[in-house]
């Protein structure tokens, strides 16, 4: 036999033996995947806390996430159980388009966590082709039923339609607006309740015509499950007084009932005034939100939200979701719970949030100006957040 002739039988021997047990690897490779990690309808596996996933932060392991979302050698990135909400009318198609394309391409593409969309009316055809088209990501569409939408009613309407004339009179926004105040309502008690929601625990909400301003290197939904947090923002702002004239007193009065409810190490200092103790008008601002809906589901808000609904404010003021869940948040949960995302770079309407740390902002390739943003202009409340975060020794936990 000649030396070529071996090296070939060599060759045939080699392939004949180690394909077979390389099949049978992947297999039970395969098997053993599925019995601890089930995939979900679009592949990526869920993770639970106790799973050992490669914890990143987001300051920090930014190369190691993208390694994690884009290297598939090492199978589908992991997913915490958790979806993007999205509230808009078949007329704010345009401005879902540019907010969809955006986060798909600053942070979704990598990871393909789904949508649920939701409208008071039934999504045209045309509106959910279009949607659909834009990620490969699972995307729900729910109509959302009357009674979680239309003012109830129990409401006095003569009693809201002066209230709505009054606002009006006073320029405040949105004043004269029913379907707006249907939307906080529907924001502030009835989003996490939908039946497409049922199945996920955490949210990224997201509003049409808003901007995702850098490349998000990590998964904030991961983070908050590793870091045991319930909410997350990136703006905070003032609200306007008007629309809220006894929302606080009204929150007061069911702590009174319930001072079982309160947190220990509450945030209460972020949201009320040093000498007074009344409310200062600060809240996390919802249109962005990154939260843990069993707070939601619990106890403690369930009351808080029916509370407060029965005493008539989103009708007879102009209650913002913002503020109800700043405050029930604040009130509620430990601060240690609160996160403020500062990697995610965001704008609504002219307002933005870039990130504060120099090296995420140079690795996002942010497009806005570092340190010249609202952050820190007068209509925010960041510095009433970090001036609470210092003197609540948050930091240091
Ligand atoms: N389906 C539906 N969605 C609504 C309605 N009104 C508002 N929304 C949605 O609710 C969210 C908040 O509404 P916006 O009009 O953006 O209110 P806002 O953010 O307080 O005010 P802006 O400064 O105008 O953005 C957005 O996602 C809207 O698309 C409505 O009547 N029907
Ligand atoms: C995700 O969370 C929801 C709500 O808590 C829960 O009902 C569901 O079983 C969870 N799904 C998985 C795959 O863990
Ligand atoms: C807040 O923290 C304290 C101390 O760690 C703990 O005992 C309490 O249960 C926490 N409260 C809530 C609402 O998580
Ligand atoms: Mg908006």
């Amino acid at each position: 036999m000649s030396a070529a002739k071996r090296a070939r039988l060599v060759l045939v021997f080699l392939a004949l033996v180690l394909t077979p047990l390389l099949v049978l690897y992947n297999l039970l490779k395969d098997v053993h995947r599925d019995a601890t990690e089930p995939f979900d309808l679009n592949s990526p596996t869920w993770s639970s806390a106790s799973e050992d996933v490669v914890h990143l932060s987001p300051s920090e392991g930014d190369e190691d996430a993208n390694n994690l979302a884009d290297d598939h050698s090492l199978g589908p990135p992991k997913r915490a159980n958790a979806t993007f909400i999205i509230l808009a009318r078949n007329s704010d198609l345009a401005g879902t388009v540019q907010s969809i394309t955006e986060i798909e391409q600053r942070f979704n593409k990598r990871y393909q966590y789904p949508y649920v969309i939701l409208n008071d009316q039934e999504f045209t055809a045309d509106f959910k082709r279009t949607v659909t088209g834009l990620t490969p990501s699972l995307v729900e569409f729910g109509l959302i039923p009357r009674e979680d939408w239309v003012q109830p009613v129990w409401i006095d309407e003569e009693r809201a339609a002066e209230a709505r004339r009054k606002m009006v009179d006073e320029g405040v926004k949105y004043g004269g607006d029913v379907t707006y105040r249907n939307m906080c309502r529907f924001n502030s008690g009835f989003f996490y309740r939908q039946p497409l929601m049922q199945k996920y625990k955490y949210y990224w909400r997201i509003e049409p015509n808003v901007h995702f301003l850098c490349d998000i290197h990590f998964d904030p939904f991961l983070f908050m499950q590793e870091q045991e947090k319930v909410y997350g923002f990136t703006l905070a702002v003032h609200e306007i007084a008007a629309t809220v004239p006894t929302l606080w007193d009204t929150a007061k009065t069911f702590t009174d009932q319930h001072p079982e409810y309160l947190a220990s190490d509450n945030a209460l200092g972020f949201i009320t005034r040093f000498r007074s103790g009344g409310y200062n008008g600060c809240h996390f601002w919802s249109n962005f939100e990154i939260a843990d809906m069993d707070f939601f589901r619990g106890e403690a808000y369930s009351q808080f939200f029916d509370f407060l609904d029965r005493s008539g404010g989103y009708y007879y003021e102009r209650w913002g979701d913002a503020p109800v869940h700043s405050i029930a948040v604040s009130l509620f949960l430990n601060a240690s719970k609160i996160h403020f995302f500062d990697p995610i770079g965001y704008q609504h309407d002219d307002w933005r949030h870039c990130p504060l740390d120099r090296a995420t902002f140079e690795e996002g390739n942010c497009d806005c100006d570092y340190k010249k943003e609202f952050d820190y202009s007068g209509g925010s409340c960041k510095a009433q957040w970090d001036h609470f975060v210092r003197t609540s020794g948050l930091e240091s936990r």
